[in-house]
């Protein structure tokens, strides 16, 4: 399969472009940077260096023989997209272009703005570029769990069946997002819908949850194809988070009660959750929606099971309650169901204290660019 991936460059989308390719799909990618150009802004780098695309893909050429193709570029820029999807012709695309951190998005107004124009006008224009150059093709696009919020009932996989009345109805599951950076999802969520039904669009929606991780089997032994891995309050998800934070010696810093539920997974299981999600296409005029993690902890559990991680190689590990800089419900109901991917032939890993023991080995390595300044600088939502 033509896979162009939209967002190449970052944290899963070079991974993913790796796992594809291995795969023996026919790989292209497309990045503006975005996300680098932020890191630097914000002083908020990752652990170690990531040389760019063009490096990356050339190297990924000489070990494994296989092309990703490389576009750098602007999705916001229609002249661009349109010299893409002209060259590429793609049977499917995976969309990971979008500003991705929660508190990012919560910064202050341009960053706001930067998250809601970037985000919805990327995916305009796919949908857009969709409908010109592959009506055909198939659309892969990561949402999050976050678009449902924590609402006191279980979360269904995208739809609720409602009866009103006596009469009977299937709707988008309500969503209620808890940040802008997550809204702009449950408006990409609505855009795809609203051309889905219009134009007949075949679209796979992931509802995916925060992601932990640092390698993947594609960069076995080879450092330097590693992906970005961030520690900082911005871009850096919990899981990662805490583990450099255990070996930095800084008390993890749970937010508020530290009851926050949500759905995790393995870098490693987003990979196969795309890749099975494209093998198995949506149909035409379909909007299928699949809930993208595969165990749900509390942050208290997390902060608990690195703590034990910490033990097994002799790091004393503190853990520390800081006021919660966001506005969240620290004390919830969380139950969502999600079997469709596990029935496409998802075979999870698990988060257990050997595979946080792995990380921290890992980053124990990288220990001396640890930049303690970068762990918490209180972005608040209010
Ligand atoms: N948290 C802490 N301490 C920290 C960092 C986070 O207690 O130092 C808590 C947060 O308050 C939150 C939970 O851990 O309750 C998860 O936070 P996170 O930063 O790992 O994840 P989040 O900001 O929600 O966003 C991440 C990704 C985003 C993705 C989302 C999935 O950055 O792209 O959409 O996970 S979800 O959370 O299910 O919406």
């Amino acid at each position: 399969m033509k896979v162009l991936i939209l967002g190449g460059d970052g944290y899963l989308g070079w991974p993913t472009a790796m796992h594809l390719s291995a795969a023996g799909h026919d790989v292209a990618v497309v990045d503006n940077y975005l996300r680098r150009s932020i890191s630097r802004d914000e002083d908020v780098e990752p652990l170690f260096e990531v040389p760019n695309l063009h490096w990356r893909s050339r190297r990924w050429e000489e070990l494994s023989g296989r092309h990703i193709g490389v576009h750098i570029g602007d999705l916001r820029r229609w002249d661009f997209v349109a010299e893409v999807f002209a060259e590429v012709r793609p049977d499917a695309i995976v969309h990971y272009a979008e500003q991705p951190s929660a508190p990012y998005s919560m910064l202050n107004r341009r960053a706001s703005m930067l998250t809601l124009s970037n985000n919805l006008e990327v995916t305009a224009n796919t949908i857009f570029a969709m409908r010109e150059f592959v009506p055909e093709a198939h659309l892969v696009k990561l949402g999050t769990m976050g678009e449902y919020g924590t609402p006191n009932i279980d979360i269904e996989e995208g739809w609720l069946d409602v009866e009103h009345n006596g009469r009977r109805e299937r709707f988008l599951y309500p969503r209620q997002a808890g940040s802008l950076y997550h809204t702009t999802k449950i408006m990409d969520t609505d855009l795809l819908w609203y051309y889905v039904r219009v134009w007949g669009l075949k679209v796979t929606d992931l509802m995916q949850g925060p992601v932990y991780g640092i390698d993947t089997d594609e960069c076995a032994g080879h450092d330097e194809l590693r992906t970005f891995f961030n520690y900082d309050e911005l871009f850096g998800t919990v899981v990662n988070r805490f583990v450099v934070q255990a070996v930095a010696g800084y008390p993890l810093t749970v937010y508020g009660k530290g009851g926050q539920t949500r759905g995790y997974l393995n870098i490693r299981d987003t990979l196969q959750c795309v890749r099975l999600s494209l093998e198995r296409p949506a149909t035409a005029g379909e909007l299928r929606i699949f809930n993208q993690f595969t165990e749900a902890f509390s942050v208290n559990q997390l902060a608990e099971m690195v703590r034990g991680a910490g033990a097994r190689v002799g790091l004393a590990v503190d853990v520390e309650h800081l006021e919660n800089p966001r506005k969240e419900l620290e004390e919830h109901y969380y139950n969502p169901v999600h079997t469709g991917l596990l029935e496409l032939g998802l075979e999870p890993h698990s988060l257990t204290e050997e595979v946080l023991a792995g990380m921290i080995e890992i980053v124990t390595r990288h220990r001396e660019t640890i930049d303690r300044h970068k762990i918490f600088r209180n972005s608040r939502w209010a």
